[in-house]
């Protein structure tokens, strides 16, 4: 009933049909009962074929012809025992003794999270990872864990395809029950881009936790550890393991940059280690971490901190691999790597490549190399699916020691600077990007303080403001909304706080916060939360969906309403997402545990004068036909 309303409703026959008409035209969820499951399928396919998708529509096509993406055969029918046991068995404190004791160099795969969401603006579906998981459990067991959660995954699988990340993680977990899963967590950001009320925080860790992810990685976009505690003392809380992050920045050798260094960095590791870490994580978000400089900072970090330490870095400026080659070399226990083929560039350090690099050594990392291949192939077939969120980035760059910027950032930045028109003048955004962190006294850039430097970075190009008339009293400046909410403390404090003068100038007088934001945030009322969202949805919601919608309310209730008309669409293969069906091509979509929808598309009529389009399917077998606008 409810698509038949919306495909009558007269707004949507105008072609002005959009995620907003659904949104304020509340009367479209008076009627019950809705469609089945499959009709919505075939109505959201109809949709793409005929008006293809909104995100892929204006960019690069993959190459014709291309099938289903194979996942290797499986090694072994059980898969082996591996990490997750050992935690299952001795707790967190127990696996962290244990990597301790290992000789060879601990590997994580970042494929699943940091590898799309820094090659293909995180859009990486999750029935392309579900499906290759179980040949990680099979033929890889060796592995130290996967990241597969967190970051911006979470936001974008709601908003962009149009999926519950919360489903993926319960599938993941499943497929891969003797591998640790790994997050990326924000501290009191979370997964989004600002502080959120610590019953909040503490909501969302519980219930990651319930649904699947073993280690969490938690780190705060300024560094500041006091705003760290509540999401570490939550994840000890749980029994998983708290890996208690340092955001890496700057250059540690560099004397004239004296905020960051060494003794910066063995302190806040102390601190961690106080906070109750299990494990030490060192995040070089931007690849910054050149090898002589982890050789110095991991040789001072395990001299001086008992935790075991685990090494996230990106190959942003092609010297990953190195950087890797000698934190192993200085003692450091764990590296994060990215398969093959979603490596290099923005991207993690080769994974193959690395083990192969420390094969017949002391820290030889005893991994399959012909494992690692097969699932690297299976990785390349699906990469060529998402040519549309290729950033087309060629090279790798030194200019990554001038700019500073997240590998998950860089090709958003640019995505956005070419919206604004300012593709041409990439370079001049990205020595801008420079000044702006020099005026905000340089801090750490990460999510989310790496957006707020961005935002005001591309404002002052577009504008043709320089940092000197920005910080002049005189001129009048329009700061965009992001930098006068951290500059007002919402993001917490970075060492020495934020310049006075510019403070003054963006708050115009009003006082900033310089306490830690989750103390003065008032706690959110979950369950008037969850009637909140119910309301608005039209139906029940679990705790996950509780936990979605208190990250971010109005995404979260969009995929509802989209999820009511369309179905569960994860299920469908990524080319018929994206790209709808040819007339005469066959899916499947396994919509539940042995429930499997054979579609065939027959053929795609003529636009009526009504402005619809007739689209004929065979449905396991049985004709069926529905109608589309074509709002082309
Ligand atoms: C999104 O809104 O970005 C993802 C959800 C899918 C929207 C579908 S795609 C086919 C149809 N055309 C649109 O513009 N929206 C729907
Ligand atoms: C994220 O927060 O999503 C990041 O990847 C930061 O590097
Ligand atoms: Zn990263």
């Amino acid at each position: 009933a409810f698509v038949e309303n919306l495909l009558k409703h007269p707004t949507f026959l105008n072609n002005e049909y959009h995620t907003k008409f659904i949104d304020e035209t509340p009367e479209l969820f008076d009627f019950a009962p809705r469609r089945d499951r499959a009709t919505k399928i075939l109505t959201y396919i109809a949709d793409v074929t005929v008006n293809g998708h909104p995100e892929t529509k204006t960019r690069p096509r993959p190459p014709e012809g291309l099938k289903t993406p194979e996942p290797p055969r499986l090694r072994a029918e059980t898969p082996p025992p591996g990490t997750r046991q050992i935690l299952e068995e001795r707790g967190p404190e127990g696996l962290a003794e244990w990597m301790k004791a290992q000789e060879r160099l601990l590997i994580t795969d970042t494929t699943m999270r940091d590898g799309h969401q820094s090659l293909l603006a995180t859009r990486m579906r999750s029935i392309d990872m579900i499906r290759v998981a179980p040949a990680y459990a099979a033929n890889l067991p060796t592995l130290f864990s996967v990241e597969c959660w967190g970051g911006a995954t979470f936001d974008v699988a709601y908003r962009f395809l149009q999926e519950c990340p919360w489903q993926r993680l319960r599938d993941l977990r499943a497929a891969m029950p003797n591998l640790l899963t790994q997050m990326l967590l924000r501290a009191s950001n979370a997964v989004g881009y600002t502080n959120y009320p610590d019953n909040v925080v503490v909501s969302f860790v519980r219930q990651a936790a319930a649904s699947g992810v073993d280690i969490f990685r938690v780190f705060d976009s300024l560094n500041w550890v006091e705003n760290m505690r509540v999401a570490m003392d939550a994840v000890i809380e749980t029994g998983k393991v708290c890996e208690g992050t340092i955001c890496y920045t700057g250059d540690l050798l560099d004397p004239a940059r004296s905020k960051y260094d060494l003794k910066y960095y063995v302190n806040m590791a102390r601190e961690l280690e106080a906070a109750g870490a299990h494990i030490l994580g060192i995040k070089d978000m931007a690849g910054l971490l050149k090898p002589a400089a982890a050789t110095a900072l991991f040789t001072a970090l395990k001299e001086e901190v008992g935790l075991p330490i685990h090494f996230h870095t990106h190959d942003t400026a092609g010297i990953a691999c190195g950087t890797i080659l000698a934190a192993a070399e200085a003692g450091v226990d764990a590296v994060d790597c990215a398969m093959d083929a979603l490596s290099g560039n923005t991207s993690q350090a080769t994974l193959g490549t690395v083990v192969e690099a420390l094969r017949h050594t002391a820290r030889d990392t005893g991994l399959d190399i012909g494992a690692i291949r097969e699932i690297s192939n299976y990785w390349e077939a699906v990469r060529a699916h998402y040519a549309a969120f290729e950033s087309g980035l060629q090279a790798p760059s030194s200019e990554v020691y001038l700019h500073e910027m997240p590998g998950g950032q860089f090709t958003n930045l640019k995505a956005q600077a070419r919206a604004l028109g300012l593709e041409e003048r990439w370079h001049e955004v990205a020595e801008m990007y420079a000044a702006v962190n020099r005026m905000f006294g340089d801090i750490v850039k990460v999510t989310p303080s790496s957006k707020v430097v961005g935002d005001m970075a591309l404002m002052m190009v577009a504008q043709g403001l320089t940092p000197e008339q920005v910080l002049d009293p005189e001129v009048e400046v329009a700061f965009p909304d992001s930098v006068v909410d951290m500059l007002r403390g919402n993001l917490g404090q970075p060492p020495g706080g934020w310049p006075e003068v510019l403070v003054k100038k963006a708050l115009k007088g009003e006082t900033p916060f310089t306490d830690r934001p989750g103390k003065h945030l008032p706690p959110a009322d979950l369950e008037a939360a969850r009637a909140e969202a119910e309301k608005l949805c039209g139906e029940n919601i679990d705790d996950e969906d509780l936990n979605g919608y208190l990250m971010y309310p109005k995404v979260f209730v969009d995929y509802m309403k989209r999820h009511a008309i369309y179905g569960p669409v994860r299920t469908l293969p990524t080319k018929t997402f994206f790209y709808g069906m040819e007339p005469g091509e066959e899916i499947s979509a396994e919509i539940d545990p042995g429930k499997t929808l054979e579609i065939r598309l027959q053929a795609v009529g003529e636009t009526r004068e009504d402005g619809n389009v007739s689209v004929f399917f065979e449905l396991n077998g049985q004709p069926r036909m529905v109608r589309v606008p074509n709002r082309a």
